[in-house]
């Protein structure tokens, strides 16, 4: 009795860690140069300040809504403004999709104190969320004429320091 008991109370216990620790299809993976690691949910990512950015693509002119790829980039230690500098300079971002795709930009195009175009991870498009073609994430660069690096169904970011 007292046996099954114990087992049924470590099955419970397995179970509850699978179910408040689960890997969602809406989590962002972020890596930083020195491999700083972190995760952010749906709602820690609705929790950030977003800004609004409007591209011509292709000739289709879009609205998006979604967080600077800077304040992504700053909670894995990514050097910014006058810390990116030196070796930094060829740090690169890989912006890696569900199906594979994967995009890379120089770390210093990500930066607002390097450019004024804007590069963010957007979470809206047209007053709408995105739909399950783009969901969770899709990259807009601000200032491209073709939509090849406007990647979809982003699910991690990492920053790559080259030697
Ligand atoms: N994940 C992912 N994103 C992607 C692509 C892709 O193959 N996979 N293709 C890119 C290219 S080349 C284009 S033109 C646009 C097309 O997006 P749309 O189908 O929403 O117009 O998505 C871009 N983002
Ligand atoms: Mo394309």
């Amino acid at each position: 009795m007292s046996c099954s008991l114990r087992r049924l109370g470590s099955t419970l216990a397995i179970l509850s860690a699978l179910i408040a620790t689960p890997t969602l299809a809406e989590d962002l993976k972020l890596s930083g140069p020195a491999g700083q690691a972190v995760t952010l949910t749906a709602a820690e990512f609705a929790a950030l300040p977003h800004v609004a950015l409007t591209v011509t693509l292709e000739g289709k002119t879009l609205a998006f809504q979604g967080v600077p790829l800077s304040v992504l980039l700053a909670k894995v230690g990514a050097p910014q403004g006058e810390t990116l500098r030196g070796k930094a300079m060829s740090d690169v971002v890989l912006v890696s999709a569900r199906d594979g795709y994967v995009v890379a930009l120089a770390l210093a195009e990500t930066d607002p104190k390097m450019r004024k175009d804007q590069v963010i991870l957007a979470n809206r498009m047209n007053g709408q969320p995105l739909p399950d073609t783009a969901a969770p994430y899709r990259l807009v660069v601000e200032g491209d004429l073709r939509a090849a690096r406007t990647a979809r169904m982003v699910a991690a970011i990492a920053v790559r320091h080259l030697e």
